[in-house]
């Protein structure tokens, strides 16, 4: 993953393209939308980028486009989604301290197993930051 210029000693631990969609937001519950987002995770952060077009990576990752949005991972927790919870496979919940719920998707098994072992990792690991 490219590293930040700004912060040229935190190198972004695992990125990578999902299918991602918010449930609820601040408590709320939101229509599904899935889009195909390019994610960083970088530190307790993870950051969503809409679209995978040839050079977003690159201009995401040196800082020169703005993430679509952010999640905190302090405090978050992550599962295998339930059946109910969409009817797609390889399906994590994504849970966050300030009430937003995240699907996030991959149809490549290892792809998205490499994930939700960063995510419990970084999960445990800012358990109490
Ligand atoms: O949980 P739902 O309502 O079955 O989610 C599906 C819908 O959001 C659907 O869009 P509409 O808002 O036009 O109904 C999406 O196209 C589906 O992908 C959603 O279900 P899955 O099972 O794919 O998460």
């Amino acid at each position: 993953c490219p590293s930040s210029p700004k912060h040229p000693s935190t190198p972004s631990e695992k990125c990578g393209v999902l299918n991602v969609t918010k449930i609820t937001e601040n408590g709320k519950k939101v229509r599904k939308n899935w889009t195909s987002s390019w994610t960083v995770l970088q530190g307790s952060s993870l950051l969503f980028a809409k679209g995978q077009s040839g050079s977003t990576s690159w201009k995401f990752g040196s800082n020169q486009s703005k993430p679509e949005f952010t999640v905190d991972l302090r405090g978050a927790s992550a599962e295998w989604a339930s059946k109910d919870k969409s009817s797609k496979k390889h399906v994590i919940e994504l849970k966050t301290r300030q009430g937003t719920e995240l699907l996030i998707q991959s149809e490549i098994d290892s792809v998205i197993s490499d994930w939700y072992r960063a995510l419990t990792e970084t999960i445990n690991v800012h358990v109490r930051t």
